[in-house]
């Protein structure tokens, strides 16, 4: 059995873009993106209960956002914010109460890390967290900028390698996020290893 990490108070769950456009069939679909949910439901199972907080993240798009091909961006429309592929995949379990942010709002800015204008990191410090437990979509981009924002910050960051997933325009962007984040001090770990 591999060594479990046993979650305590200060301990977050943060949930990043699990959307409809970025699984299978979506407008921005992640191969494989579907496959992280049953983990990262898991990890909201052990949270849950402990009474530990729980933040879903989601792009939200205006229709008109400068990522968007249309808009001469690199990547087709996705996320647009209140239509069905913004909305975040129907078999993840996120509580009710689980905290939502929603990021990348305004038209004219691009924002791939979920603490670049919200306010993720008052609520996470309002709580008194200290370790951060990262899973969602995607690898190379949103997960990659969120965890250089959060190591920044001064959180710990555990990285559940089952729960994410790489846009990989170039084969290898994952690995080299994942490598990226490790040599800036986040720790990997698999969803069985929380316990
Ligand atoms: C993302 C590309 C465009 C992400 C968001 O969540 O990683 N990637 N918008
Ligand atoms: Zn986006």
């Amino acid at each position: 059995m591999s060594d479990q990490i046993s979650i305590r108070d200060g301990d977050a769950l943060l949930v990043i873009h699990v959307q409809n456009d970025f699984l299978p069939g979506g407008a921005l679909a992640v191969a494989e993106g579907d496959q992280v949910v049953e983990p990262i439901n898991r990890c909201i199972e052990i949270f849950h209960p402990r009474g530990l907080p729980i933040y879903a993240t989601r792009d939200w798009h205006p229709a008109d956002h400068c990522s968007f091909k249309e808009q001469g961006g690199p990547w087709p429309a996705h996320c647009v914010a209140g239509t069905h592929g913004s909305e975040f995949a129907p078999s993840l379990g996120l509580p009710a109460f689980a905290m939502l942010i929603s990021q990348a709002t305004d038209p004219a800015r691009e924002a791939y890390s979920s603490f670049d204008g919200t306010n993720l990191d008052f609520q996470l410090k309002m709580y008194g967290t200290k370790r951060l437990f990262v899973g969602g979509i995607a690898t190379d981009y949103c997960v990659l900028n969120t965890v250089r924002d959060a190591l920044k910050l001064g959180f710990q960051v555990y990285l559940m390698t089952d729960c994410i997933r790489a846009v990989n325009v170039n084969p290898d962007d994952g690995d080299k996020a994942i490598a990226e984040m490790v040599s800036l001090g986040a720790v990997l770990i698999t969803s069985d290893e929380v316990a």
